[in-house]
């Protein structure tokens, strides 16, 4: 008998539509599940660009309405990479339509709209994952590893930035990434919500949060995202940035840990600095994802005169996902994570349960992000309600 079959429609081929289509692409190459992922159709408005797309990445074929993808009965799951705003109507569409579904994050605009989309999902019983990418590195399952059998003790901190440069020209254009009414917000849900997640998957909950939110440059001109990263001025006209540029702010974990978050587009050399440190009674880890094989590990059980940060390389056996690549040392990348996180997807719809990071994941990131939005505001802590 041949493997199950996951019929995907994705929607959305700029820079996550590509990341994605590598991802199930590669997915049969290098796991063997019992299902495997077909690249049945793609959606965008711009024929031109989702034609292309479709032929350059493997697609079988392509709609202009991402409406037409839940009317097919060949589509088993749909998979959302498009600007914020689409996320809620897309994802609760898609629930309705019976389809397994799969959404980049930030989940939605609000906490209201997460809701609404955890509701639909579970309503209709359907398969759901959000796309935290990261938690899916070796090196941050295996200090989930650390962490879960107690090797650092209790945890007294955790440190996490996500550093970013690439909007710091005055002149970097308005697009849909640093305006409010698309994209919910700037580096906050772009970013923070990165750290967010993996502070809550590698300690816990966050119960309160007090922040400041911060937007240097206040006015730019009128433009559009190019692909990837990449930017041009569609006009000469300026209109106001109503999204942050950065954010950071305090934590308090649930079981008493401290967290500082800290997330801009504003850290001069700093590409992707996403970086972590927890630090507990009996050890410390970090990470950094520009190095993201590597784990450091300080453990107080070293002995006396051998103690220190030790860098792990974490491409071993041990570690998790690393074996369905390479021999120890032969590294992975970025793309990577989202084969990893790909293949926990198809293994949940095959077996009809919901891998995290899912919806209540982005749910629950979601009423940290308000709950720093409001705090910035008001200049109060606030508590965490999570309503889930
Ligand atoms: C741009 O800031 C970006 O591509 C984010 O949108 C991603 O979520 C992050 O993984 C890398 O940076």
């Amino acid at each position: 008998m041949g493997k199950k079959k996951v019929r995907i429609g994705m929607v959305g081929y700029k820079f996550m539509g590509k990341a994605h289509s590598l991802a199930y692409r590669n997915l049969p190459f290098f796991f063997d599940l019992d299902a495997e992922p077909v690249m049945q159709a793609i959606a965008g408005r711009d024929e031109a660009g989702v034609k292309a797309a479709a032929e350059k990445w493997g697609w079988a074929s392509y709609e202009t309405d991402w409406r037409r993808l839940l009317e097919r009965d060949d589509i088993d799951a749909i998979d959302i990479g498009t600007p914020n705003h689409m996320h809620a109507e897309i994802a609760i569409a898609a629930a309705q339509a019976g389809k397994h579904v799969i959404c980049e994050k930030p989940l939605s605009m609000n906490v209201k709209e997460s809701l609404q989309m955890l509701d639909a999902v579970r309503h209709a019983g359907v398969v759901h994952m959000i796309g935290h990418i990261y938690r899916f590195a070796p090196a941050i399952q295996y200090a989930k590893k650390l962490i879960r059998n107690g090797e650092l003790g209790q945890i007294y901190h955790v440190r996490a930035v996500y550093l970013q440069d690439w909007i710091m020209d005055p002149n970097f254009p308005l697009v849909w990434r640093l305006r409010k009414d698309v994209a919910g917000s700037g580096a906050h849900g772009d970013l923070a919500a990165h750290i967010i997640d993996l502070a809550r998957f590698l300690v816990g909950e966050i119960k309160e949060v007090t922040g400041m939110m911060e937007t240097f440059i206040k006015k730019r001109p009128i433009g559009e995202m190019t692909g990837g990263l990449g930017a041009a001025m569609t006009s000469n006209q300026f209109g106001e940035v109503d999204v942050d540029d950065a954010v950071a702010f305090l934590a308090r974990f649930e079981d008493g840990a401290m967290g500082t978050f800290e997330a801009t587009r504003f850290a001069k050399g700093n590409r992707n600095g996403n970086r972590i440190e927890i630090n507990g009674s009996k050890g410390s880890i970090r990470w950094d994802l520009e190095n993201m094989n590597n784990l450091q590990v300080y453990l107080d059980s070293d002995e006396p005169g051998m103690q220190g940060f030790r860098t792990i390389n974490c491409t071993e056996s041990e570690h998790p996902y690393a074996s369905a690549y390479w021999p120890a040392g032969h590294i992975i990348g970025y793309e990577h994570t989202f084969i990893n996180m790909m293949s926990e997807f198809i293994k949940g719809i095959a077996e009809g349960r919901s891998p995290a990071p899912n919806f209540e994941d982005g749910a629950r990131n979601q009423c940290v992000l308000e709950a720093v939005e409001r705090s910035s505001a008001s200049r109060q802590w606030v508590n965490i309600q999570a309503e889930i």
